[in-house]
């Protein structure tokens, strides 16, 4: 039933007559009090940490909603061309402090809450990040989102309101054991519920033919099954700019009309099972880290943000407007494959439902989607079995095979008699079984397709999607990953920010290239210490809240080396930890002195996908030699392994600015680009990394020599893969490599059972994958460079200096400015 319209006049204009959005500390302090009474019910004498948590969050978020508004309405009205993100996965990190940031409000609510006898760090604190990604692709849509929120560009994320998001991680007995991470019981402060603008998911079903008034041959969907998809939306403040831009995150509820009809047919039991059944779609983020699984519920994951977006974009923003414009007004990004049953289903919309030709429709739906490839994994790229795809979207396999019957026609036009191609390049593959390639879908469907570093886009277009590049060279290009400055420097190294500040002004986080500026003051010894306390400072703050967070007790003065990203096999935590086996193993051989050894904390921070076998043995692992190593009298404390449970954005916060050494040191060739190792560079640590992803392009801005690199390089990987690869040779001959995996394998770390870690070390012997024993000896060698350099206090100091000046190139308003140059063409749109 619709409200009746029209018969109340809505106050728009003048409205802050009536209202005024809480900016002094007079006002701020008013709506805090307003909130806390009115809104959470509680006096302040009575209010416990949650309660004054929750009042100040939304004391801020109602400091940024006339923005918000404002900048709807002037978007709207400009019909401006809107870049819509759609993501699976957005890992926005902790909400108070950036949004304080952005409003520039932090000192308005410090002494507003001072004057209430609180305190705004304390409150900080207590926040608990929605974990609404599994690692870099889900934060490098948070960053993006706040980069084009800086930038005033029309924008909006799309994406899924998970009511679990990645799995709270704990340790028991070394092992992992995953907790549900329920960030909503306390209720969610930043979020505005719309359930007036819901919109309807179909699934299931058949399609039919009919013939439409006119007389022509029609196709439609009949689904069998309904969904309502209810907007949550989220404020995505832009930084010195009154811009305010959209996530909108979409949460799956049962429809009314699908429950009243098994009401009345007198079965409760089941309405309320099938209610369930509708509500599960958003009730978990799958924990997968770039091995999707071909599971149900995730494709009508993807199928249900997707669709409610697309119908959101097109009916709220576009109204009635004209659809053959389309692409003027707007441009959805594909973030990796995960949204990529969007195409199908934009032509589904123009075909079926505005009843378009297919010719129009395609050239309409091709021009307004680009894709972004994150990955090079074989086993990384999504494909959806024939037999699921149609069993839940009938109307989109039948498109999809006509979108391939067209495509292929094209192929075999190009490259007549080249039926092999043909098969490589088809849309939907044979074997092993028949099913949908989502990244070629993509590929097909879009204007432009990204890597997302220099090496990933070059590797991508030779290797992965080379018969593709072949055909449309200009439809591939690059656009190196970036991180926002505002949440990984200003916010979470103020220490350093100060400094900055003082040096070179404050004009760097929104123009980081400004970092360029600080080079001169390499050479400055004054600098220098300054810059050498800071990073001292962010040791003590970190070996603080560590004591606190999870009881481990850290020395401060120490080489703080870091390896923090997702636990998998070709990221090779495995290498990093047989290189510290290795320095243990020295000096239980008197082969070193402890007392020779450069004090160092090694530091990890990795969940395993729950499912991944290896990679939770690798995490036990690490925790049974941290175990020994720690409490080894021979090692006089010298050596230590920390590795806290759980590592997310906020323990992310704290613990890079910390770092003097930043570990990238996957396989060349396997990560797409990383993003941590620009945030370690941003901050002053300097990288010990293989030729792979983005560190190509840190060591190239850097400089060699303030660069550790070690390793084989892609052709060197390629050619050792061609040659046929034998780990057990590298065991053989390298006396250090076979100490440290006897000692492994000795059971030492292990109660004395020599089998316990067999599942790994078999494998590292027989397969490795991932060539941890080809560039063992690389490695360690090149750590006993670090070793020396860092003793070098003044050496390593200008080396972290440079780091720092040379790489404003990663910020992420960088890669926004690329793709806004290379792909997306919308003009920023700063309102009044
Ligand atoms: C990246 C993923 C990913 N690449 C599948 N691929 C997923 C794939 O839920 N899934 O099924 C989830 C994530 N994530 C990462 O993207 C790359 O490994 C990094 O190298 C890169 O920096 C990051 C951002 O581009």
């Amino acid at each position: 039933l619709e409200p009746p319209t029209g018969s109340v006049q809505p106050v728009t204009e003048n409205i802050e007559r009536f209202i005024s959005s809480p900016t002094t500390v007079e006002s701020f302090k008013s709506e805090f009090c307003r909130q806390l009474r009115y809104e959470q019910g509680v006096d302040l004498v009575d209010a416990r940490t949650e309660d004054l948590y929750q009042a100040l969050a939304r004391t801020v978020r109602s400091a940024m909603v006339d923005g918000w508004i404002a900048t709807q309405a002037s978007h709207r009205a400009a019909k401006a061309k809107t870049v819509a993100y759609l993501s699976a996965e957005f890992l926005m990190g902790p909400q108070l402090e950036n949004a304080l940031l952005s409003t520039a409000l932090t000192e308005v609510a410090r002494t507003a809450l001072a004057e209430l006898e609180l305190d705004l760090d304390e409150l900080t604190a207590y926040e608990t990040e929605p974990g609404l990604g599994n690692g870099g692709l889900g934060r490098l849509a948070a960053c993006f989102i706040d980069s084009l929120a800086a930038k005033s560009i029309p924008a909006i994320g799309y994406g899924i309101r998970y009511e679990y998001g990645i799995f709270r991680q704990t340790f028991v007995d070394g092992r992992q054991v995953e907790q549900p991470d329920r960030w909503l019981v306390k209720g969610s402060p930043w979020e505005l519920a719309q359930p007036e603008n819901s919109v309807t998911v179909n699934f299931g079903g058949h399609t039919e033919q009919y013939t439409d008034e006119t007389g022509a041959p029609r196709t439609r969907w009949v689904p069998a099954e309904q969904v309502l998809a209810v907007p949550y939306n989220y404020m995505v403040p832009g930084f010195e700019t009154r811009n305010v831009n959209t996530l909108r995150l979409w949460s799956a509820k049962a429809t009314d009309a699908f429950d009243l009809q098994i009401f009345n047919s007198g079965d409760y039991e089941s309405a309320v099972r099938r209610q369930t059944v509708a509500e599960n779609i958003s009730k978990v983020l799958y924990p997968e880290d770039s091995t999707p699984q071909g599971k149900e519920l995730r494709l009508k994951q993807q199928y249900f943000f997707v669709a409610a977006s697309l119908r959101d974009y097109l009916d709220t923003v576009l109204r009635d407007d004209d659809l053959s414009t389309l692409p003027e007004r707007v441009v959805f990004q594909l973030n990796d494959t995960h949204p990529v049953i969007g195409v199908p289903e934009l032509m589904r919309i123009l075909l079926d439902e505005r009843g378009l030709g297919w010719d129009e429709a395609w050239d309409i739906t091709r021009r307004t989607f680009n894709y972004t490839c994150h990955t090079l994994l074989p086993e990384a790229l999504e494909v959806w079995s024939v037999d699921l795809l149609g069993r839940l979207l009938p109307r989109h396999l039948e498109i999809i095979y006509r979108i391939n019957e067209d495509f292929l026609g094209l192929v075999r036009e190009t490259y007549p008699g080249d039926e092999l191609r043909v098969r490589r390049m088809s849309i939907i593959q044979e074997r092993p079984e028949r099913a949908v390639r989502m990244a070629f879908l993509a590929t097909v469907g879009s204007t432009k397709v990204n890597g997302v570093a220099a090496l990933h886009s070059q590797l991508l277009a030779d290797k992965v999607l080379d018969d593709f590049s072949a055909l449309w060279p200009e439809k591939f290009t690059n656009v190196t990953n970036g991180v926002t400055p505002r949440r990984f420097m200003r916010l979470s190294n103020p220490g350093l920010s100060g400094l900055l500040d003082e040096a070179i002004g404050t004009g760097w986080t929104n123009d980081l290239a400004q970092l360029a500026k600080l080079e001169p003051f390499a050479d400055d010894a004054s600098f220098r210490a300054e810059f050498r306390a800071v990073k001292q400072a962010n040791k003590e703050r970190f070996v603080r809240l560590l004591a606190q967070r999870d009881g481990i007790e850290l020395p401060a003065d120490a080489l703080y080396d870091v390896m923090v990203k997702r636990l998998h096999e070709y990221k090779r935590q495995m290498l990093k930890l047989l290189h510290v086996v290795t320095l243990y193993d020295r000096v239980l051989k008197g082969e070193v002195k402890a007392s020779d050894l450069q004090p160092r904390v090694v530091v990890f921070g990795a969940k395993a996908a729950p499912g991944y076998k290896m990679a939770k043995e690798i995490i036990h692992l690490i925790n049974r030699v941290a175990a020994v190593v720690n409490n080894a009298p021979e090692l006089e404390g010298r050596l230590r392994i920390a590795f806290p449970a759980n590592y997310n954005v906020t323990l992310a916060e704290r613990l890079i600015p910390a770092a003097d050494l930043s570990e990238q040191i996957s396989l060349a060739g396997k990560e797409a680009s990383g993003t941590g190792n620009m945030k370690f560079a941003l901050n002053g640590a300097l990288t010990i990394g293989t030729d792979d992803g983005a560190n190509v392009e840190i060591r190239q801005l850097v400089g060699d020599e303030n660069f550790f690199l070690f390793g084989m390089d892609e052709p060197a990987v390629q050619a050792l893969e061609d040659r046929g690869y034998n780990p057990t040779s590298y065991y053989e001959v390298d006396a250090g490599l076979r100490g440290a995996i006897d000692l492994i394998s000795s059971g030492l770390f292990s109660d004395g059972d020599r089998t316990a870690f067999e599942f790994v070390i078999s494998d590292l012997l027989y397969k490795d994958r991932f060539m941890v024993l080809a560039d063992y000896r690389s490695y360690v060698d090149t750590q006993d460079r670090v070793e020396v350099a860092y003793r070098d206090e003044d050496a390593w100091t200008r080396s972290a200096i440079l780091n720092v000046a040379r790489t404003g190139f990663f910020t992420s308003d960088r890669s926004i400015q690329d793709y806004l140059d290379r792909i997306w063409h919308a003009p920023a749109k700063p309102i009044a």
